[in-house]
């Protein structure tokens, strides 16, 4: 477990390091704790000389929508413009949270032989939405390596929140049907997605008026910039190479260090905030003060550094 030396063969783009450094992220024994912050140290902006290259794309929806069959034909098709691919899977396999409905959920594939594409499945446990540090953690790490690092999560509420924090470009799916999306849109409940994707276009009909509803209401909330993708997952697949290319338009309009400062600051106050509670948030003079200060802290330092320097202003 020697946590720098898999940083550093994250950074010289080594992907074979992706297992282990999967295995250290995700073991929460305090003895690991340092040896991931030594990671994320050698994965950070300042021993990379500018932020991680991949393209950090976070995919939500609710359960059964068809987020991962989708990411099998996405994932294939990013594959073929010859780009790496990491995706992150945070499975609701708890009683509690569902998922798509038993027996019916896919999983995503992937050519076993491929070494250009890593697959982690990670369990969502108790945890109603809401990120896993560990989850975050493991993008951060997979970003220095990867072309393209995906995080697939159910939900659409904590959880897209915190995606879109940790996240470059956020796509929400839904599918054909279900009006959530548009309810959730217009009542402020979600936040407006980089793209949103509609599914099972092969359904016909239905499919199109979903997406003539979200555009819809984009047009409505002054939200034209919003890309709205109808995609077939099932063969005929259809709609993955633009939507592919929906995302790559949003990431090239990003200000990718603006966006990735933001993010590692509002990871290391989620981090701080899991292992203080509001104790300790108090002892920052509330999150709001908090935020604050952090906002003017050095852009190039990574999460753990951020969250041993509110852990040390905090006097814990
Ligand atoms: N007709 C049709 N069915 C699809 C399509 N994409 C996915 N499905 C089906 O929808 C069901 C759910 O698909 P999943 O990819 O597991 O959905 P998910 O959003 O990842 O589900 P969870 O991870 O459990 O939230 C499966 O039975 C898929 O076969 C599609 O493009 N067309
Ligand atoms: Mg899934």
């Amino acid at each position: 477990m020697n946590g720098a030396a898999l940083g550093a063969r994250l950074r010289e783009r080594d992907l074979t390091a992706a297992p282990a450094a999967l295995n250290l992220v995700e073991n929460r024994t305090p003895a690991a704790r340092a040896e991931i912050a030594a990671l994320l140290a050698e994965v950070a902006p300042s021993r990379l000389g500018g932020e991680a290259p991949a393209h950090v794309v976070g995919v939500t929806g609710p359960p059964g929508a068809g987020k991962s069959t989708l990411l099998s034909a996405l994932a294939a098709a990013w594959r073929e413009r010859g780009r790496t691919v990491a995706v992150l899977a945070v499975d609701p396999s708890s009683k509690r949270s569902g998922g798509a409905l038993l027996g019916d959920r896919a999983r995503i594939e992937a050519d076993a032989a491929d070494r250009g594409m890593f697959i982690r499945s990670t369990a969502a446990g108790e945890r109603l939405g809401g990120l896993a540090p560990a989850t975050r953690a493991a993008a951060q790490a997979l970003a220095a390596a990867f072309d393209v690092v995906v995080i697939e999560t159910v939900g659409v509420g904590q959880s897209e929140t915190d995606v879109a924090e940790a996240a470059d470009t956020v796509a929400v799916v839904v599918q054909p049907g279900s009006g959530d999306a548009l309810q959730f849109i217009k009542a402020g409940i979600m936040e407006i997605p980089d793209v949103l994707v509609v599914t099972k276009a092969d359904l016909g009909l239905v499919a199109l008026r979903a997406v003539r509803d979200l555009k819809g209401a984009m047009r409505a909330l002054d939200e034209r910039g919003t890309a709205v993708v109808a995609v077939s997952s099932v063969p005929p697949a259809s709609g993955i190479g633009e939507l592919a290319d929906a995302l790559d338009a949003h990431r090239e309009a990003l200000d990718l260090p603006a966006a990735r400062t933001h993010a590692r600051r509002l990871g290391a106050l989620a981090d701080f905030v899991a292992e203080h509670g509001e104790r300790g948030l108090r002892a920052l003079g509330g999150r709001r003060d908090a935020q604050r200060w952090l906002a003017g802290q050095d852009a190039a330092l990574e999460q753990p550094a951020l969250l041993r320097a509110l852990e040390a202003r905090a006097g814990l």
